[in-house]
């Protein structure tokens, strides 16, 4: 039983694949049709299958097809037309320069016939039989959508617009940044089944998965067979346009194979297989003698993969360069708005003077102002009522007049303490005679009130008779007998009790 699921589960996955295997294409490389480092191109500067022009250069490492130069084009074309309907090419490039903005571009081409070396359309011809595929750098309409990648089919009938970057004439677009990466851009261009898809990788890593859509349109019927092509120009400003690889792959729906060499057009004779093998091995040996040759005429020279990281990584630095450059714009910015602030501060601060100033003027009375430019009417200036110049004389004058009493009054004091310690010193016989004197007016004054001698006796109220003083003393002797008879009797009571 369980066999027998296993067996199942293993047809459904086996029927699975096959339906997904079905739909993809198969792939050949078309080795015809591309160039990559190292050894692109070879010592007498010639790159094999291709043809380049006009201020195209390629060297080792890949073809600069225009410089960062003024006013360059240039372009490398396939000698042979291909032989195959479906393709797929991946564009390995560069476009670096010093500038913020760049210029012109690059353009891919799949054309019917080979276009111009220096022509007006990112350095080839124009009114083209075929595709362009464009990464235009300059932003020639002034819509701040450049860097911009775009594709257009022209019939051999339409010039290209490069007053609006062909805005009207593409089938689609993208914008993408693709100057002045750390590692380098990449474009994955396929026509298969009538449809067209570009992809594109912005260079900032290594990764060879990182790609997003820019465009993909259907419907698309392009020559049944035609040339491949690079080429890039520059203008005013220049960038450096270079190639690193171009490789395409030619892609066979399932059903159909890849035409075996003897199926392909005509059918080769012994003689000329011969004959292809030896240029084969005759290209071969011509290669490895160039390539020794190379490495002794330029022993530094060969670059060896960790070499190729060092480029990466100066490219790396240049990327943080840019960074380093937008924070200090930012920082900039920054110090700007601080400046404004500073202006404002020092406004408020002069306008504050400017009152104070005023306020002086008017003599310490505080003006009623009114809403001065720049301050907010909810914030009336605020005048502190603060002591005034006269007010504070009349101080001063009271604290002076306060002074000049306490000293007045000091010297009071100080009068009155001498006068006080002299009469201290000189008081007892002032005191004396006073006193005498005072008894000698006292006396002299009862000598004049003498009382006359002929006056009665009884006329004075505070004189004793003598018939009272001895009424006194005879009642003073009768109490004094009672006593002492009381004292006698009381002392015998008391020997009667012993
Ligand atoms: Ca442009
Ligand atoms: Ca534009």
């Amino acid at each position: 039983m369980g066999a027998e699921v296993r067996w199942l589960i293993n047809v459904i996955i086996s029927s699975c694949l096959c339906a997904v295997l079905a739909t993809i294409p198969h792939r050949k490389f078309e080795y015809k049709y591309s160039f990559k480092p190292p050894y692109l191109a070879q010592k007498d500067g010639s790159v094999p299958f291709w043809e380049y022009g006009g201020n195209a250069i390629a060297s080792a490492e890949n073809v600069r097809v225009a410089p960062s130069l003024r006013s360059q084009k240039g372009a490398i074309w396939t000698k042979s037309k291909t032989n195959f309907d479906w393709w797929e090419v991946d564009l390995v490039f560069r476009v670096t320069g010093r500038g913020r903005i760049g210029a012109d571009g690059l353009a891919f081409w799949y054309t019917e016939n080979k276009g111009a070396y220096d022509g007006p359309v990112f350095g080839s011809s124009d009114k083209w039989v075929g595709l362009g595929v464009f990464f235009d750098s300059f932003d020639n309409d002034n819509k701040h959508n450049n860097p911009y990648i775009m594709a257009m089919v022209n019939d051999g009938t339409r010039e290209f617009d490069h007053a609006n970057d062909g805005s009207s004439q593409m089938l689609s677009g993208c914008v993408k940044d693709f100057r002045n990466k750390p590692f380098p851009t990449r474009a994955r261009i396929e026509y298969y089944m009538n449809t067209l898809t570009v992809l594109f990788h912005n260079g900032m890593t290594n990764s060879e998965q990182d790609y997003e859509i820019c465009l993909r349109v259907e419907n698309i019927f392009l020559p049944k067979t035609g040339y491949f092509g690079v080429s890039a120009a520059t203008g005013g400003l220049a960038d450096d346009h270079d190639v690193l690889h171009f490789l395409t792959t030619s892609l066979y729906p399932p059903g159909t194979q890849p035409p075996a060499p003897s199926t392909q057009g005509h059918k080769l004779t012994p003689e000329e297989e011969v004959k292809l093998t030896q240029e084969y091995q005759e290209y071969q040996k011509k290669l490895d003698h160039q390539k020794e040759e190379y490495k002794k005429e330029h022993p530094g020279a060969v670059k060896d993969p960790e070499s190729e990281f060092e480029d990466w990584f100066e490219s790396d630095s240049q990327r943080e360069l840019r960074q380093i450059f937008s924070g200090q714009s930012q920082i900039l910015d920054q110090v700007k708005l601080l400046s404004q602030k500073l202006d404002e501060v020092v406004g408020r601060q002069e306008r504050a003077l400017g009152l104070i100033s005023n306020i002086h003027a008017a003599g310490g009375v505080p003006q009623q102002v009114g809403v001065q430019p720049g301050v907010p009417t909810g914030q009336q200036p605020v005048l502190i009522d603060t002591i005034r110049r006269h007010e504070v004389d009349a101080v001063l004058a009271n604290q002076n007049n306060i002074i000049a009493q306490t000293r007045e009054l000091r010297g009071f004091l100080v009068e009155i303490h001498t006068k006080a310690e002299s009469l201290l010193q000189k008081s007892p016989p002032a005191d004396t005679s006073n006193v005498l004197r005072e008894l000698k007016d006292g006396i002299g004054a009862l000598k004049q009130q003498q009382v006359p001698l002929n006056a009665p006796l009884n006329t004075c109220p505070s004189c004793v008779t003598p018939l009272m003083l001895f009424l006194g003393f005879a009642g003073h002797l009768v109490i004094m007998f009672i006593y002492l008879l009381y004292r006698d009797n009381k002392g015998a009571q008391a020997k009667k009790f012993y």
